[in-house]
């Protein structure tokens, strides 16, 4: 009678077993590469609308000494044949008026969510587009001036993807109060408010140039 070769080790390779085992590691190290990945961009993305906003503050602050007033919040009559991201708006084309000599944000910050163009070339750059200043996802910085932090809701277009064509929608953004008091944030100065990673306004990850 010929032995059984139940227990018999095949000559080469691996058993199914040690195969399965190998798969589920390689799986164990894909999953926490990729989220330790986004983790990392995350992190840098925050970082990053941290620090542009930061600057535009400085740089709002700056145009104040040169030019006695904030930069308006608001197009001018005409200019545009939309109302979307009109304060973001306001900021690029003041920031990037031929006139103007102070520092001015990086043109790799500016994006066009709502793909709007002005009839003729307002600004320093080969370009009709009317940009709005974005944050490190591609979305419209919202920019509040204090003397219409009363004039109600100004709308937003952003989302998830910003610019890169995902999903998009037009948003209602207010003037922030403190929740405590009730008092404007920045009474008196200006507001910046980036959607944060969610690219909705108004939730916990929002960025902004004051505490919440
Ligand atoms: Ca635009
Ligand atoms: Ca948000």
């Amino acid at each position: 009678m010929s032995p059984v070769p139940a227990f018999r080790r095949p000559v080469s390779g691996f058993t199914l077993l040690e195969i399965m085992v190998v798969l589920l590691i390689l799986s164990f190290l894909v999953t926490f590469l990729i989220t330790g990945g986004m983790d990392i961009f995350r992190t840098a993305d925050r970082a990053e609308t941290e620090n542009r906003i930061h600057q535009l503050a400085s740089m709002i602050e700056t145009w104040r000494t040169r030019e006695g007033q904030y930069p308006d919040d608001r197009l001018p009559p005409g200019l545009a044949g939309n109302t979307v991201n009109a304060s973001s708006e306001a900021l690029f084309l003041a920031f990037f008026d031929p006139g103007y000599r102070g520092q001015r944000p990086d043109p790799d910050w500016l994006v066009n969510t709502d793909r709007d163009e002005t009839i003729k070339n307002h600004t320093i750059l080969d370009s009709r587009e009317l940009f709005e200043i974005g944050d490190a996802w591609g979305n419209p910085i919202a920019y509040f001036e204090s003397l219409h932090y009363t004039d109600g809701v100004q709308s937003l277009r952003a989302g998830v993807d910003g610019e890169e064509g995902g999903d998009l929608w037009e948003q209602e953004v207010r003037a922030r109060q403190d929740q405590r008091t009730g008092a404007w944030e920045n009474e008196g100065g200006f507001q910046l408010i980036s959607a944060g990673p969610d690219g909705a306004f108004g939730t916990e990850d929002d960025i902004a140039n004051f505490g919440r």
